[in-house]
């Protein structure tokens, strides 16, 4: 017989939000090799060592390919027909015993990485209806999508840095070396940043942690952490207080500075100091440069968004870079224009805040979703309304989430559980179903969520590497059969939605790009399948006013529960005990939040979840380098080892999360070898940004000894 021909495949990784272009090379059902595609116009042949391991996903013997059974320990491969008319009798049920709310939901951060997730996910929320709705946006980035809905009218209306043409780039909490961007797709970061410095710009990062994107920068600032919001509310009084204001065209079409003008006053450099550990000095200066630049943005990311002060810092944010003239001008930030999904006046889904709140401890819904720190409470508090039955769509919050021994405990007493995932991790080890996906390499794709935040507009659909398995299904397909099974039981009526691309071909001719709107380019799917690379729409343009979404078609700068929330932190203004230590979390290339620990060649080599520690607060211990310790928050103890490091700064120790897989039930061979704990057994669900009802993952106070 004569060998397979060798195929070349181009494909978008899906792997983190920098979705860099890949070039897959096949011969059969073998993968040959995966480089970055060179001719992708945003990430131009880069990739990270991540990439590879995508041939591990597609390749792992523990990744399920068919439905899954729990029987006291054991699980059995069961048909398709059974798993879907389970699932659909049980989540039912439920609801008919106990009421809508009985059931709940929570989605995991791949589902958004997957566009079939996101097409047709919604039928699923919508066959079930509850309000009992979670994902791992609230241990995210919800900060930033109640800023934009209160500033901008829609949650999606994310101003993207402009990294390519700035000339000052300010990042508060952000580590893109590692994570390579967030809220900001943008590809190949050492090259951006170093293209940045190149033609003469600066680099400047606020971080506890001397970080890789610190190593890097001209400046780096350590800052206690939680503590930004103070720094930010000074740079906005200074703002102020020098006459540096200029907002430039949005002049007289933002409402509400003078109030901010009013409140930011008691923030002064001097009081920032005292809480942040920035001089009051530094603080002044970067107002100043940022003042001064004419091509200046600040940005913040996962350390500003998920701890106590979360919205508040998002929200200063937006109003730094109104204030400098930044926002919706070139080398400031500016919003995405995509092919699919462009956030303009009159889109569906602009948002909606605190219309209920959560039954045991009242926190706030955005958009229809409850805080994920509200998820365990809700389960284990007796009550009407209490979830008795919950389905996950590619999470594992039991290692994701805070307070995560409390959330294992409330997933082992649920009376039903259905998994929407491939892996028997930490969480779904206690489903009594799991519904498998195809592998990514078997499914098309199209990046709806984060061509929609990328540095540089562009489009590209890629089908699929390989034919899905005999008998298996995506990701959709599952979401159809389950949500129609479901309306049957209920008698309702369903309508199935066809598939993703053509949900987004529809899309895609009707939109920005589309023939009505733009007969020059007259973007179509068939376009976009001749075009494997991907199609190049150019740089990122202002011209936010044209999209404004709020009602009056003005920037509300000053939002009134922004505002009310800036004496929380006027009250928050006391120094924390001594011998305090406060923890915070890491991201390192080869990992990937929870998911990726599975993979030989990512895991291999030293081990990279140990505890940082600065010398003089181990010293202070007498603790040894290298000891293992325990280490202690209000909810929980874990111990590990501990290395001493000038990284982070006295006072703050890290610990990276989404490890901890070695747990009774866990079918992950290599995952379930590695050493590392997971920091959410240590992370608080009482210690939230009480506005949104983020998690504060970042800044839990700790303690560390010894282990005995
Ligand atoms: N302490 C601390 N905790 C954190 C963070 C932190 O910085 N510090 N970061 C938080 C952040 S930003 C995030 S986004 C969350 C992530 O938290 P989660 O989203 O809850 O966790 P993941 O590790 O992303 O879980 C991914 C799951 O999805 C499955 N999966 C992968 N691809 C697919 C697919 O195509 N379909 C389906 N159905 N399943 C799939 C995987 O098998 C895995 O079980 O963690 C949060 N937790
Ligand atoms: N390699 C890798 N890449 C990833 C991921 C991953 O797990 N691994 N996850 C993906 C996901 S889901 C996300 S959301 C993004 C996140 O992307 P980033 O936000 O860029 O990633 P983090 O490493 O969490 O960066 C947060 C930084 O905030 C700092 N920090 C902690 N507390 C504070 C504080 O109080 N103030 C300030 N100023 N800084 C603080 C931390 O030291 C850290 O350097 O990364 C994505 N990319
Ligand atoms: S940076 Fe790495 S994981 Fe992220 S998209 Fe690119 S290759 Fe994939
Ligand atoms: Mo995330």
């Amino acid at each position: 017989m004569s060998e397979p021909v060798i195929t070349t495949h181009y494909r978008a990784c899906h792997l983190c939000e920098a979705i860099c272009g890949l070039e897959i090379r096949t011969q059969g059902e073998e993968i040959l090799s995966i480089k970055g595609d060179k001719k992708d116009p945003v990430s131009h042949g880069y990739i990270c060592p991540k990439a590879t391991a995508i041939a591990d996903i597609h390749n792992d013997p523990d990744r399920l390919r068919q439905p899954a059974k729990r029987v006291g320990d054991e699980w059995h491969t069961i048909s398709w027909e059974e798993a879907i008319e389970l699932t659909a009798q049980k989540l039912v049920e439920t609801q008919e015993n106990h009421g809508p709310n009985a059931v709940g939901f929570y989605a995991g951060n791949p589902g958004v990485h997957n566009y079939g997730n996101i097409t047709h996910g919604p039928l699923l929320r919508r066959a079930v209806k509850t309000k009992n709705n979670f994902s791992a946006t609230s241990l995210d980035q919800l900060p930033h999508h109640l800023t934009s809905y209160a500033m901008y009218g829609h949650q999606y209306f994310l101003p993207i840095p402009d990294i390519d043409r700035t000339d000052l780039m300010v990042i508060f909490g952000g580590n893109p070396i590692a994570s390579n961007g967030s809220i900001m797709t943008m590809p190949n970061a050492p090259k951006r940043f170093k293209a940045l410095q190149a033609r003469g710009g600066q680099l400047i990062v606020i971080d506890p942690r001397r970080t890789e994107t610190a190593e890097i920068a001209d400046q780096h600032h350590f800052v206690k952490p939680g503590k930004d919001a103070y720094v930010l509310m000074a740079i906005i009084n200074t703002l102020f207080e020098e006459g540096w204001v200029k907002p430039n065209h949005l002049s007289e079409h933002i409402d509400g500075l003078a109030l901010i003008q009013d409140h930011a006053k008691p923030f002064t450099t001097e009081l920032a100091q005292a809480q942040s550990g920035l001089s009051a000095a530094s603080i002044k200066e970067l107002a100043e440069q940022l003042a001064s630049t004419d091509k200046a943005v600040v940005y913040g990311r996962m350390g500003v968004s998920v701890q106590e002060f979360g919205t508040i810092c998002q929200w200063a944010i937006q109003v730094i870079n109104m204030l400098i003239g930044a926002l919706d001008a070139v080398g400031g930030s500016l919003l995405t224009s995509p092919a699919f999904a462009y956030v303009r006046k009159g889109l569906n889904g602009a948002g909606h805040f605190n219309a209920f709140q959560s039954r045991v401890s009242g926190l706030p819904e955005f958009s229809g979703e409850l805080p994920s720190v509200a998820m365990a409470e809700e389960i284990l508090t007796p009550g009407e309304g209490q979830i008795k039955a919950m389905v996950t769509v590619a999470g594992n919050p039991i290692i994701s989430s805070a307070n995560a021994s409390e959330l294992d405990r409330a997933f082992d007493s649920l009376d039903f559980f259905v998994a929407f995932d491939f892996y028997i991790n930490a969480t779904t080890r206690h489903a009594d179903v799991i519904l498998p996906p195809t592998s990514p390499l078997e499914h098309d794709h199209y990046d709806i969520a984060f061509l929609r935040l990328a540095v540089h507009n562009s489009a590209r659909y890629n089908p699929a590497v390989f034919e899905p398995e005999e008998g298996t299904l995506h990701d959709w397909e599952i979401f159809n059969a389950v949500s129609k099974r479901i309306s049957e039981l209920k008698g309702l009526d369903f309508r199935p939605l066809p598939a993703p691309d053509q949900l987004v071909a529809y899309g895609i001719e009707n939109e920005l790009y589309g023939a009505k709107q733009n007969p020059e380019v007259a973007l179509t799917m068939d376009k976009l399948k001749a075009a494997p690379h991907g199609i190049d729409l150019g740089p990122l343009q202002p011209g936010l006013l044209t999209r404004l979404c709020t009602q009056d078609g003005r920037i509300n700068a000053a939002p009134d529960f922004l505002i009310s929330d800036l004496s929380r932190l006027l009250e928050s203004a006391i120094s924390s005990p001594d011998n305090e230590l406060l923890l915070i979390g890491r991201r390192h290339v080869r990992s990937n939040n929870s998911w990726m620990h599975n993979y030989h060649r990512l895991v291999k080599g030293k081990p990279r979840w140990q505890l940082m520690m600065h010398p003089d607060d181990l010293a202070k211990r007498n603790i040894e380098p290298d000891s293992e310790v325990t280490i202690e928050s209000r909810v929980g103890h874990v111990t590990t080892t501990v290395i001493a490091t000038d990284e982070v700064m006295p006072g703050v120790v890290s610990l990276p999360h989404g490890w901890g897989h070695k747990r009774r039930g866990v079918k992950m061979e290599i995952a379930t070898q590695q050493d590392g704990v997971s920091c959410n057994e240590l992370t608080d669900d009482k210690l939230i940004d009480r506005l949104s009802g983020n998690a504060a993952l970042n800044g839990v106070p700790v303690t560390v000894r010894l282990a005995s």
